[in-house]
């Protein structure tokens, strides 16, 4: 086999692989069976031709298969069919068993020739293709596509039959460079006949695509002819090219077909400017906002519990922590790798599962538009495969996202800290306060008030412990509320990059993959073309 041969015959093995369960099954299975035919044909002899007789009944078919090979193997007659199986006769110092049997030629004939010019030829006889006997039909339809050459043989009555012309010669036409009309019985007609029988055939085969499809005549009877077939025969022998060519033929046609099933050839594109949306849906329907929110609150309520006024600050502690509610406060180590759901985010409400199966429509019709059916079902089962378990991947992917809550705290403490000292401040104030009020009763008199800026002490202590705490509450306030928008927009990009990750993943590179499928598909039966 030449090398291009070969090559191209990968080729179509590839597009038959890319194209299955894509485009339809006969034209993949018939394409995979070209490759895995010219295997087997090549394995089983490479080196012989075998070349076939086929057409009506009593066109003369055996009559042919014995002038050409010079026996008298073959049964011809006035009975209508006669040959009623195949036969083959093959030139050559022993008969090719492997590959007699690979065509399932069970009658054989060997004719010893080591130097003869059609050694290595197997010429077959075949039963006609328009009998009543549908076994007849079968074997020819059987061996029609493994011989490497056919030579029909008709005759000045039938030889514009529909029969041969749309079923066979017509569909053959990829096969005009190994095929050889024979028009048989010439000595039936005048020679004005002869040559108007032989033009009219011509211009049948040429409207049928058979323009390289060799016209001969002959009488197989009485010779006129013979030679002349013996001699192209004997010339197809010798080049050896008729097993390449018939196999060419057929990657031509397997190729053709699967060709027609890619569409126009061109692989649409999948839209990045559709990411950004989908994404954004998906985030909605997976619960982003709540999520978002919930870290507004809770960095709120932790800064309000660790910064806020000691006295009053304990309400807060009523309050749950959002957060922990929606089990969105676990950091990514500590997550199970077993449960599926792992947070409590509400589901998606109705109006955001519309949204995004709207976005996902979109997505998908716009990266099929274009391609065929099958193609475009497979785009779509790509994004659409794993919809059951992309809501529980996205949840994952948000229980996972780093919030980074636990940075930034750092001045919370400090905050405290003072807090604490403010808070002493005003016990001490209260105490002193109430030791200088009962201290004369107790005997104690005479204990001089001291005064800070002046003011008594015990007053500035708990004026001053009071009017800090308020105020640096209501500073830290301040700051814990910039810092909840800021932790609550770093939570939005975060959680966004996750889904977006879940989108790229589930959706995303599967449609693209398909849609490389389709693109490789393409390239490779541009190959075997
Ligand atoms: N005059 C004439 N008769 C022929 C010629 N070739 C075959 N015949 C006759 O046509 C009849 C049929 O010939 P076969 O060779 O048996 O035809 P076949 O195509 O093998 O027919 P099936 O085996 O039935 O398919 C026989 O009687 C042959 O003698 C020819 O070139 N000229
Ligand atoms: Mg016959």
């Amino acid at each position: 086999m030449s090398r291009p041969l070969a090559e191209r015959l990968k080729a179509l093995e590839e597009a038959a692989d890319l194209s299955r369960g894509r485009s339809s099954a006969e034209s993949v299975e018939r394409a995979a069976a070209v490759v895995k035919r010219a295997g087997q044909r090549v394995a089983f002899s490479g080196d012989h031709t075998v070349v076939a007789l086929a057409g009506a009944t009593g066109s003369g078919k055996s009559t042919s298969f014995n002038a050409i090979s010079g026996t008298e193997f073959a049964s011809t007659g006035v009975r209508r069919p006669t040959t009623s199986q195949a036969m083959a006769v093959a030139w050559g110092s022993e008969l090719p068993g492997d590959l007699l049997d690979w065509l399932d030629v069970k009658r054989r004939h060997l004719v010893p020739a080591r130097r003869s010019s059609f050694a290595n030829l197997v010429l077959l006889d075949l039963p006609d293709h328009d009998s009543t006997e549908a076994d007849h039909r079968m074997t020819v339809d059987r061996l029609v596509p493994l011989v490497d050459m056919l030579i029909w043989v008709v005759d000045p009555q039938k030889y514009a039959d529909a029969a041969l012309h749309d079923r066979y010669l017509r569909p053959l036409a990829q096969y005009a460079d190994v095929m050889i009309v024979v028009l048989n019985q010439s000595d039936r007609l005048r020679p004005a006949e002869l040559n108007e029988a032989m033009t009219d055939l011509r211009r049948l085969l040429d409207a049928e695509g058979l323009k390289k499809a060799r016209l001969m005549s002959m009488s197989a009877l009485e010779g006129d002819g013979v030679p002349e077939l013996r001699e192209v025969l004997a010339a197809a022998v010798a080049d050896k090219k008729a097993v390449g060519q018939r196999i060419a033929g057929d990657v031509t046609g397997a190729a053709a077909e699967l060709q027609r099933e890619l569409g126009t050839g061109r692989t649409p594109q999948l839209d990045r400017k559709q990411r950004a949306p989908l994404v954004e849906a998906l985030a909605d329907a997976a619960g982003v906002p709540v999520a978002v929110e919930g870290v507004r609150e809770a960095w709120k309520l932790r800064g309000g519990l660790a910064t806020g006024w000691p006295f009053v600050k304990w309400v807060a502690k009523l309050k749950p922590d959002p957060l922990r509610a929606l089990r969105l406060d676990q950091g990514p180590k500590e997550l199970s790798p077993t449960s599926l759901s792992r947070t409590s985010l509400p589901g998606a409400s109705s109006v955001q599962r519309a949204r995004l199966d709207r976005g996902l429509r979109e997505l998908v019709d716009a990266a099929a538009a274009g391609l065929p059916r099958g193609w475009a079902g497979a785009v779509r089962t790509a994004a659409r495969g794993h919809e059951a378990l992309l809501m529980d991947r996205l949840d994952t992917a948000i229980a996972g996202a780093d919030l980074e809550l636990d940075r930034g705290t750092g001045w919370w403490s400090v905050v405290r800290a003072l807090q604490w000292v403010l808070m002493l401040a005003v016990v001490a104030g209260v105490l002193w306060t109430l030791f200088m009020m009962f201290a004369p009763a107790m005997g104690l008199a005479g204990i001089p008030t001291v005064f800070w800026w002046g003011w008594p002490a015990q007053f500035v202590l708990l004026a001053g412990g009071v009017v800090g705490g308020l105020v640096l509450a209501g500073l830290s306030a301040v700051g814990v509320s910039i810092g909840a928008r800021g932790k609550a927009n770093r939570a939005e990009r975060r959680l966004h990059e996750a889904i977006g990750k879940v989108a790229d993943a589930e959706l995303i590179a599967p449609v693209d993959a398909e849609l490389d499928r389709h693109r490789r598909a393409v390239e490779a039966v541009r190959r075997a073309s």
